[in-house]
């Protein structure tokens, strides 16, 4: 018997350390101390013994199951460290790797242009307004003295919705319903997108942007005009640029002029940007027109006022040097990445 309980001892030593599993271990148990096992086996046959060999094989046979239990929470342990250890490895994370970093984005050339426009303005006391793309015919052109007969009405530039309703053929509506709400001091610009039936070309397109402005107070002259546009192109393109003003007309302004920047890119010596100029002309502007003051209830005996308009392609396509104005709609990323 005793041999038995040292056999039963040996066995379970060994398997037990080669047991890979949680289950195997537990297997292993029920083999060894389980009610069928292999050490009750020996327990039962103990009444066959003498008096004198019953303790001495009770206290080995209570040794042997000791050992067991103890072997087998000791690999019980091990293997549950070996798994942990195991899954630990597998999550490891190295934080000394790069990140991945993300795709920051940035603002379109156009938006880029149109936020310095702003700035510039806003820092001369300007406030920015904003209103409908869909106008009445009165605010886009009869409040602006272009009558029915104005060539300006005719349908080959306007999108008309019906005979009063239509796309805005520049953001000037605005700057009417701003004299119509508010008295002088007005001092406003308004930016935006306008519309003219116009086929697709490097330097047309039927939806375009516009910044107009507006200032209206007592005693405004052509000189605070020409202030005022000079500065802006200063601050815009370099404060060696020269301005000069040609006359024109605009129904809305009396007098009008359109204003010229010396090129940017010759300095005024002439080259292929200007055509041999030396000029480039870049926007348009005037008195606003007593008849325009008046339509909106503002009276021109006591005020005056300036107004200019400049298209916002046409800026932000000299100032990157961008010759064909579709590039700026595309959202090609190969192109807006450059800017
Ligand atoms: C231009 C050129 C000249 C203009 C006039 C007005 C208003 F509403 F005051 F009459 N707004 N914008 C104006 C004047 C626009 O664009 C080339």
């Amino acid at each position: 018997m005793k041999e038995a309980l040292q056999n039963i001892q040996r066995t379970a030593d060994e398997l037990i350390a080669k047991a890979t599993d949680a289950a195997a271990v537990d297997e292993l148990r029920v083999r060894f101390l389980g009610k069928k096992g292999e050490l009750t086996a020996i327990l039962k046959q103990m009444g066959k013994l003498s008096a004198e060999e019953r303790p001495v094989i009770g206290a080995l046979a209570n040794e042997v199951r000791e050992a067991i239990t103890a072997d087998i929470t000791r690999r019980t342990k091990e293997l549950e460290d070996a798994a942990l250890q195991a899954r630990l490895a597998g999550e490891e994370i190295d934080v000394t790797l790069p990140g991945s970093m993300p795709a920051v984005g940035k603002r379109h050339p156009f938006e880029q242009v149109l936020n310095e426009l702003k700035e510039i303005f806003l820092g001369m006391g300007f406030d920015i307004v904003a209103g409908p793309e869909v106008e009445l015919d009165h605010y886009n052109f009869e409040m602006l003295n272009m009558p029915k007969s104005h060539p300006a009405r005719d349908t080959q530039d306007t999108f008309y919705f019906t005979e009063n309703v239509l796309l805005r053929t520049q953001t000037s509506p605005m700057q009417i319903r701003t004299m119509e709400k508010q008295q002088p001091p007005i001092r406003i610009i308004c930016p935006g997108r306008v519309y003219r039936s116009d086929a697709v070309d490097a330097t047309h397109s039927p939806i375009f942007h516009q910044c107009e402005g507006l200032v209206v107070d007592k005693g405004i002259t052509f000189s605070d005009l020409k202030g005022t546009l000079e500065l802006f192109i200063k601050k815009l393109y370099g404060e060696d640029t020269r301005v000069r003003f040609r006359p024109h007309h605009f129904p809305y302004t009396e007098p009008s002029a359109e204003m010229d920047m010396s090129c940017f890119k010759c300095g005024g010596k002439g080259c292929s940007m200007c055509k041999g100029e030396g000029w480039i002309e870049i926007l348009g502007c005037g008195m606003v027109h007593p008849k325009v003051l008046e339509n909106c209830g503002i009276d021109p005996e006591v005020y005056s006022g300036f107004a200019f308009g400049v298209g916002l392609e046409r800026i932000a396509m000299m100032r990157y040097g961008i010759d064909d104005m579709r590039l700026l709609y595309e959202n090609d990323l190969r192109f807006l990445n450059q800017f």
